[in-house]
């Protein structure tokens, strides 16, 4: 499956995230099918604090048996790895202060992904206040909610050393999302596929994320607070597809 097909679209492009530890693989299946129901383009696997690689392995082997949306693992770390996805994001967390999340666990990684088979797609992922989790566990220095600058800095950065995606993370569950107005500096200054994620929960807020010029929008909480997932994701799917 060529999976950088799906980022050609000139409208938005949601990705549905599914949060292995969060629901048993067979409801993650289930709420796959109910995504690409309601219209999301992919789905991604991952978490901040995925227990083991077995849990990841399972959920990937169940969605994929029941759709036909690229699978894109989005790893916290080694253990995130499963060759059953199509692709994988490689992120380096560019604003971290552990060397482990810039580089490090990219070494270990990388064999691993080629062994598997997975898709590289190279991503500079970028923690913006509040972070959540992952600014926590990552030992982030979360870029100020105020500070537009310093992200699109971060973002020309990634694209100078060949990231195709940047990714603007709140943090999972957040009460606000990326400001609009630090989505669009770093739009006007980056040539890269922008995703933002952290905290969308409406078709209004991702309408306007994208108008601000996210190329792709990242729900994940969404599917886990919810029973209608089709209903919801369609709603939010409508805001974005133009
Ligand atoms: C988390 O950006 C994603 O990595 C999604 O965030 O769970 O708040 O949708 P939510």
């Amino acid at each position: 499956m060529n999976v950088r097909r799906i980022f050609d679209s000139e409208s938005g492009i949601h990705l549905t995230l599914i949060d292995p530890d969060e629901q048993t693989p067979a409801r993650a299946g289930e709420i796959a099918v109910e995504a690409m129901s309601g219209g999301s383009d992919g789905i991604m696997v991952g978490g901040s604090t995925v227990s083991g690689q077995s849990i990841v392995d399972e959920t990937v082997k169940e969605v994929k048996e029941k759709v036909d949306l690229p699978v894109i693992l989005f790893p916290q770390d080694t253990s995130g790895l499963t060759g059953r996805a199509d692709a994988v994001f490689f992120m380096s967390l560019l604003n971290s202060r552990e060397p482990m999340y810039i580089t490090g666990m990219q070494m270990r990684g990388a064999p691993i992904i080629k062994k598997l088979g997975l898709e590289p797609l190279p991503m500079a992922y970028l923690v913006i206040e509040p972070g959540g989790t992952v600014g926590y566990i990552s030992d982030s220095r979360p870029i100020p909610r105020e500070k537009p600058e310093i992200a699109a800095s971060y973002a020309l950065a990634g694209e100078y050393m060949g990231m195709d995606f940047i990714y603007l993370e709140a943090g999972s569950g957040v009460t606000e999302h990326v400001p609009l107005d630090m989505i669009g500096a770093v739009a006007k200054t980056t040539n890269s596929n922008i995703i933002v994620g952290g905290g969308i929960r409406t078709p209004k807020q991702a309408k306007k994320v994208v108008e601000a010029g996210a190329d792709i929008v990242v729900t994940g909480s969404l599917v886990e607070e919810i029973d209608d997932v089709e209903q919801t994701i369609s709603k939010l799917t409508d805001a974005i597809h133009k």
